[in-house]
């Protein structure tokens, strides 16, 4: 059988359910060896713990990098998520093009925004170097809010598809090859996600179960990766996916202890009959 290897890009949140802890499983069940660079190690994720620790793993990268490049490993794919600094975000694009294989794939989330929102620890700088990141990438993954900082197009909660079609083509224009966009809802109790690729838009739409659940994004995107490489359509892979993520939020619903993350160990599973 086909067996592909990815390096993923992002921080270990030791508690939260989201980044690498999300990725690591997750790919690695859809049978695609997944090997890691951890941009930081945080106690917990940022988003609802106070006074969380945070070690910052840049002055490591370039020596990981040489001693990859000196040992010959070189990647099908890249994946990114959460990183740490605009710094990161340089090294992440050397990383790729370095210790590429032929014809890899970079999968790039900016992980960065969502609810029309920066996440606490960047600002508009982060933004600017993440366009350049954006540029490179084979599938990008923004949500709305994303899409928007990235694009300078005006946020909105209430939107059609002529709104969307502009976000899409906006992206595609700052250099993006395809584009994958999260969270795109037209009507009440419904939301889905957009392919874009090679300028055709298809939408897959599915349920909508609650508003922001953390860490849904890296779940989302870590089954998206994870499919993809098993040989998937995009499309195909991002519906694979969103029913995923809607079976993990719904395996999470009613448990109000659990309001940093959702138990996507618990649909792992079906995520791996669905492939
Ligand atoms: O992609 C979500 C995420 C990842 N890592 C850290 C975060 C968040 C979201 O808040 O804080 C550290």
């Amino acid at each position: 059988m086909d067996y592909k290897r990815i390096l993923t890009i992002q921080d270990i949140s030791c508690v939260g359910q989201c980044s690498l802890t999300v990725a690591l499983p997750i790919i690695s069940a859809c049978g695609v060896e997944t090997c890691i660079l951890p941009s930081a190690v945080l106690s917990t994720h940022t988003g609802g713990f106070t006074g969380f620790t945070v070690r910052d793993l840049s002055e490591d990268i370039p020596g990981i990098e040489a001693h990859w490049k000196k040992e010959g490993i070189a990647f099908d794919a890249f994946y990114t998520g959460y990183l740490g600094s605009d710094e990161q975000i340089d090294y992440v694009l050397d990383i790729s093009e370095t210790l590429a294989k032929p014809g890899a794939l970079k999968i790039f989330d900016p992980a960065m925004a969502d609810n029309g929102q920066l996440y606490a620890a960047f600002d508009m700088n982060y933004v600017e170097s993440m366009k350049r990141l954006m540029a490179k990438g084979d599938y990008i993954l923004p949500n709305i809010t994303e899409a928007s900082l990235l694009t300078g197009i005006e946020y909105k909660e209430q939107y059609d598809e002529a709104y969307v079609k502009e976000l899409l083509v906006a992206l595609t224009e700052l250099g993006a090859k395809n584009v994958v966009l999260t969270g795109v809802s037209y009507r009440d109790g419904k939301t889905g996600v957009v392919v874009f690729e090679n300028g055709e838009y298809r939408y897959y739409e599915h349920e909508k179960i609650a508003k922001g659940c953390h860490g849904t994004g890296d779940v989302y995107a870590s089954a998206f990766v994870g499919a993809l490489m098993r040989g998937h359509s995009a499309f195909d892979a991002a519906k694979i996916a969103a029913d995923f993520t809607v079976e993990s939020i719904k395996l999470t619903q009613g448990d109000p202890d659990h309001w940093y993350g959702v138990k996507f160990e618990l649909a792992i599973p079906k995520l791996v009959n669905s492939l």
